[in-house]
């Protein structure tokens, strides 16, 4: 029996970086998937910590928020750095990634049809903050030699945006080559040609 249970809508939303990363830690995990139907009857967001998913489950451990999920993850299989000072250093990235992804997912459920235009000509000035890292970190990571997952959760950030606008790294030359070589990794590769992944949408409301 997997380790893991994740609980949560069938889309990849706030799971998606998650589930990168357990597939590129060759782990293992089984997905508990809830209705919308469901999950309005109000009995299991009654039980959430703070009434909503998802919801990831270790053992008897239960864990809501999807950034200490990424952060228990991190701590479990080795990818929170080499020692204190790249753990915060990958925490600060974490949360730049954090505010890019609540201006991508304000876009998405609020105001789409009138934003999308101004969303992507402002988008350079997200994007070249992490650029700018990157590059001065200079190992293909975020933080040090090794992944974290704060580099799982940019790439699921920056393969959204490539949904959204195809055309918004060709003039971010080392954050093109992050993406491609993380989605080369064998196992990041098998899980996003998998259709577990590729039937899920990326929102709950049929935008991306
Ligand atoms: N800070 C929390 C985290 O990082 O985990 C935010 C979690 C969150 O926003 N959860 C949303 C939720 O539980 C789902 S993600 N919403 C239900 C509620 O608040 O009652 C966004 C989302 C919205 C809708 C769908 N859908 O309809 O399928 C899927 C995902």
């Amino acid at each position: 029996m997997p380790p893991y249970t994740i609980t949560y809508f069938a889309v990849r939303g706030r799971c998606g970086a998650m589930r990168i990363m357990l597939a590129d830690q060759d782990q293992t995990w089984k997905e508990n998937v809830v209705t919308f139907d469901d999950w309005v009857k109000g009995d299991l967001k009654a039980t959430c910590v703070f009434g909503q998913l998802p919801k990831f489950e270790d053992g008897d451990l239960a864990l809501y928020q999807s950034n200490a999920i990424l952060r228990h993850l991190g701590r479990n299989h080795g990818a929170y750095g080499n020692d204190n000072r790249e753990a915060s250093l990958i925490d600060m990235m974490n949360d730049g990634v954090e505010d890019l992804r609540l201006k991508y997912v304000k876009l998405i459920y609020q105001e789409y049809d009138s934003g999308k235009e101004a969303y992507i000509k402002d988008l350079p000035n997200h994007l070249s903050k992490f650029e700018a890292a990157m590059a001065k970190n200079n190992t293909g990571f975020l933080v040090g030699n090794k992944v974290s997952f704060a580099d799982y959760s940019l790439l699921d950030v920056l393969l959204n945006h490539l949904v959204l606008s195809p055309t918004c790294l060709d003039t971010f030359p080392t954050l093109k080559s992050f993406v491609e070589k993380m989605s080369a990794r064998p196992k990041i590769k098998a899980f996003l040609d998998s259709d577990a992944h590729k039937q899920l949408p990326i929102n709950g409301n049929g935008k991306q």
